[in-house]
């Protein structure tokens, strides 16, 4: 066995991200008709604006568009997300950013595995945001101590899933028929268990002390909890979402409608409610659990730190006007504290608010001492060279939190006062997490470089 004979982790990723729609498919029915509605939409909104075809076709995003997708999972254990981030690897996944939710109310703390260079990125985006519990949120010491037992005790990996991830480090790569078994084994970790592991008293105690523990407590595995796919219109979406009676979220989490999107907007869908087995004796007792949910979600401009520090300052701005969080007349002051962020690719760019990538047109093709006789400027002015937005491939985690809370089920409003904890964080998954800005700058710059004139930057940040 040798490396030529090896499938590339893309294409395994490629074939996980398929699988595991077609499973979500049959497990979810309303995520059957989520798609059918987000391929209208973008139908639709491509058909409406000629230059966004070539827009997404020069970023790499027109052909990807079908099969993109995030997922999202939460696991209990050190040890979950260790196995999980080698798990990933085999597709080509990396963990990329830290995601403080405590701060919100969810004793979560969590990454996003994803491809991380441009090609792996055209080829297929597949993110899965991945939460690890912290148990040591949990106030009372009785509680605290049993749900550590019961996730001691679990394993959530097949056998042969673990034999397939060594063989995959030993190997530096897996063969095709290893690849297809690896995808099967691999998928088994998300699958929905209707049965819990617990007694129906222990559910409701942990349910009782945060409903996001029971979820990941009670059940033999991380179920996939929703998969999103990448609509162009969010307003769009929503409003067929509602039309069709899906009861849609109030509010599209993120930055609001603009010419330029930037960032991410997400909407969601409520979680159903579904029936889980309690083994209690001799009978079953019969309950129901929410966990799973829709999303829907509309991505835009990578923003730079500058640009993500507006963001966070006019998000807060809109935010904090009405006392309260996301309620209210929001979407109006939202909008409002969005004015002061520009909305034109030019000024984003040379402002050094977002991450752009250049290429040659075919005139810049055509006379290349013309593209290098002025500045980077210039040459965009002159229709030599386009700009155009990098794609944010991760997530927020105030939209994230927004997304959580909305989808446990009931309406408690709390906040742990602990701090966010980076490195526990790093040291359960085994690695550190990469800096989601230095990629889009790498992103940036090897689109520079590709043009061939030397000494030119992109707008300082
Ligand atoms: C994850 C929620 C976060 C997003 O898109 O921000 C998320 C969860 O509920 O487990 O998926
Ligand atoms: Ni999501």
């Amino acid at each position: 066995m040798n490396a030529s004979t090896h499938l590339s982790p893309d294409e395994i990723r490629s074939l996980f991200a398929q699988a595991m729609s077609r499973m979500y498919r049959d497990e979810v029915p309303l995520y059957g008709a989520l798609m059918e509605l987000v391929s209208e939409v973008n139908a639709a909104a491509l058909a409406a604006d000629p230059s966004l075809a070539a827009r997404l076709q020069r970023s790499d995003a027109l052909d990807r568009l079908d099969a993109e997708r995030h997922g999202a999972i939460r696991v209990g254990t050190p040890r979950e997300l260790a196995t999980l981030r080698r798990l990933f690897a085999v597709m080509g996944m990396a963990p990329v950013g830290y995601y403080d939710l405590a701060v919100a109310g969810v004793p979560v703390h969590a990454t996003a595995f994803r491809p991380v260079d441009a090609a792996a990125l055209a080829r297929n985006p597949f993110r899965v945001f991945t939460s690890l519990l912290r148990l040591e949120l949990i106030e009372e010491a009785a509680l605290r101590e049993k749900a550590a037992a019961i996730l001691e005790r679990r394993e959530i990996f097949t056998p042969r899933a673990l034999e397939l991830i060594e063989r995959f480090e030993q190997a530096g790569g897996l063969d095709a028929e290893e690849a297809r078994e690896f995808v099967g084994e691999a998928l088994e970790t998300f699958r929905w268990h209707s049965e819990a592991t617990v007694s129906h008293d222990t559910y409701q105690a942990l349910l009782s002390a945060h409903r996001l523990i029971a979820d990941v407590v009670c059940f033999r595995g991380p179920h996939i909890n929703h998969l999103t796919p990448r609509t162009l219109d969010i307003d769009a979406a929503q409003d067929a979402m509602r039309a069709r009676g899906i009861d849609a979220k109030a509010v599209i989490e993120g930055p609001p409608r603009r010419r330029c999107p930037i960032l991410l907007r997400q909407t969601s869908f409520k979680a159903l409610q579904e029936p889980v087995l309690f083994p209690a004796g001799e009978r079953a007792d019969a309950g129901t659990h929410t966990a799973r949910f829709g999303e829907i979600e509309q991505r835009g401009l990578a923003l730079t730190p500058k640009g993500r520090a507006l963001y966070d300052r006019l998000l807060g701005q809109a935010r904090e006007a009405g006392g309260a969080g996301s309620t209210g007349d929001y979407p109006a002051r939202l909008a409002a504290a969005f004015a002061g962020f520009p909305d034109d690719d030019d000024t984003l760019r040379r402002e050094g608010l977002g991450y752009y990538r250049y290429a040659l047109t075919e005139a810049g093709r055509a006379d290349p001492d013309a593209v290098a006789r002025g500045s980077l400027d210039d040459a965009i002015d002159a229709g030599l060279v386009t700009a155009d937005p990098v794609i944010y491939e991760d997530f927020l985690p105030v939209s994230a939190a927004g997304i959580f809370q909305s989808n446990l089920g009931g309406d408690e409003q709390r906040a742990y006062a602990a701090q966010a904890n980076r490195d526990a964080f790093e040291q359960a998954l085994g690695a550190p997490v990469q800096d989601q800005f230095a990629i889009y700058a790498a992103i940036e710059q090897d689109s520079l470089r590709a043009l061939g004139v030397s000494g030119w930057a992109a707008p300082a940040c």
